[in-house]
């Protein structure tokens, strides 16, 4: 360790003193809470020794990025001191094993994507498995509604939801966009969005919908093919979540967030008779019309009385993005209230807190809160750093070796774009985006795009001097 890292180190330690013993929020950068759990036996094909050889050892440097320049289009912009460090990992496990080049502040370059093209608020990116180009196609949804494939062709309108998604408010939109994992036989395509109420006497409410792909035309949705799978009524514009993920187990996981408003005003989050604040997990293999999806016999709150068997974590405030790693692991950026944004590691039947707690700071009531059965973040950082989570994904690409299994995450309002490595516990700011980074997509490379709701799409690359896309 140089005599500049070693001091670092001792800033650090001395801050998560003082931070540990006042809970300010305003910490010098995302501080690492907890160890993810172990890799899930049961994970599906990536084995837990091949990946502990290959993760990275990221080690805490005293040098601030000083090529990023201060974000100016942030909605709020937060006063940025100066990062100082790194904070060091809570525990000294360093694996042995030979490492590569880590992540160091600063290495990463973001380059516009797809020449340049710019969409409405794009909200989510990946891989397209279907028509001549699919090992290089992706699609990308827009929050109005429009889904659209990108391929070496050209590019395509696969949908246009416009007309039912509702964008009466900020948050309100098409959220998420899945690819069935079983794609090339059942040409399925599963949604996420705020329904249009203009014609419509029902309720505020989210809807998961299932749509299919003409079988004879890769890039066109059959008509009339939807089929609504769930809707959720939500008592406010703002909290939807949310994200659909397929898990290695072949069911589909929604984060929902709390109902909205601050300070989840009716409790929803330590609720588990609402799915509200909560990530759900159903099996939509088989859904039909009579009985559009069936909750697996082993989540965790099937048989408790009062309980919403779907439930499959809880305690949640807005889950703003979620991401399966190839380990199997489920991770999620938890927006916070007004001092904390997290990271989490969601395991089955968890309790992440909200709104007990926001971060590792007791929230309600502000002192002396019930900590009890619930499950730190992997992470958090406050105001000093930004001002709501973008929760990303870990880095399985090839274009950048420096971040193999690091999970990388960003914050909207200060563009900062963090590598997480599980196995040491160093977060490392590796790049700064001026612009607000709604989302995270995938290629099936496994190469990691930035949705900028300027409308630009920014690939991570690695930092070569020019073309950085700034
Ligand atoms: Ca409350
Ligand atoms: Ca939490």
């Amino acid at each position: 360790m140089t005599r500049r890292a070693l001091g670092a180190a001792l800033i650090v330690t001395a801050l998560a003193a003082l931070l540990a013993a006042c809970e300010d929020e305003s910490g010098g950068a995302p501080s690492v809470v907890s160890t993810p759990p172990p890799v899930a036996t049961a994970a599906p094909p990536p084995t837990a020794t091949a990946r502990a050889t290959t993760a990275p050892t990221v080690t805490a440097t005293a040098t601030p990025p000083t090529a990023t320049p201060s974000p100016t289009a942030s909605p709020t912009p937060t006063a940025s001191p100066a990062p100082t460090a790194t904070p060091s990992p809570t525990s000294a496990a360093t694996p042995a094993a030979v490492t590569p080049p880590a992540p160091e502040p600063g290495a990463v370059s973001l380059v516009p994507a797809f020449g340049g093209r710019e969409f409405e608020r794009p909200v989510e990116l990946g891989a397209y498995p279907a028509g001549p180009d699919a090992g290089n196609s992706v699609f990308v949804a827009e929050q109005d509604g429009r889904v659209y494939v990108l391929r070496d062709g050209g590019e395509a309108l696969l949908l246009d939801l416009r007309p039912q998604v509702s964008r009466a408010s900020n948050e309100e939109g098409l959220l998420s966009v899945a690819v069935d994992p079983r794609f090339a036989a059942n040409h399925r395509l599963w949604l996420y969005y705020s329904v249009d109420r203009s014609a419509d006497a029902g309720p505020r409410r989210t809807r998961l919908s299932r749509f299919t792909v003409d079988e004879g035309s890769p890039f066109a949705v059959v008509a009339g093919s939807e089929l609504v799978i769930l809707e959720l009524e939500q008592p406010f514009p703002n909290h939807n979540g949310g994200a659909i993920r397929f898990g290695p187990d072949g069911l589909l996981y929604l984060g929902l967030g709390d109902g909205g408003s601050a300070g989840d005003p009716r409790g929803n989050g330590q609720n588990l008779g609402t799915l509200l604040g909560s990530i759900i997990r159903i099996d939509v293999r088989e859904a039909s019309a009579a009985e559009p999806y069936r909750i697996p016999a082993d989540n965790p709150f099937v048989g408790t009385p009062g309980a919403r068997g779907e439930i499959w974590a809880y305690g949640l405030r807005n889950p703003w993005r979620m991401a399966f790693d190839n380990a199997g692991r489920l991770w999620t950026g938890d927006v916070g209230q007004n001092a904390l944004e997290e990271i989490d590691v969601i395991e089955r039947g968890g309790n992440y807190g909200w709104d007990r707690l926001e971060g590792t700071r007791c929230f309600e009531p502000r002192g002396g809160c019930d900590r009890a059965g619930t499950t730190p973040p992997i992470a958090e950082y406050g105001r000093s750093l930004g001002c709501s989570v973008t929760g990303g994904v870990v880095y399985e690409g090839e274009d950048v070796p420096a971040l193999a299994g690091s999970y990388l995450f960003t914050d909207f309002c200060s563009g900062r774009l963090w590598a997480l490595a599980p196995d040491s516990g160093s977060v490392v700011e590796v790049a700064r985006s001026e612009r607000q980074v709604a989302s995270f997509g995938t290629d099936a490379a496994g190469e990691v795009y930035l949705l900028t709701f300027g409308g630009a799409i920014l690939r991570i690359a690695p930092q070569s001097g020019t073309g950085n896309g700034r």
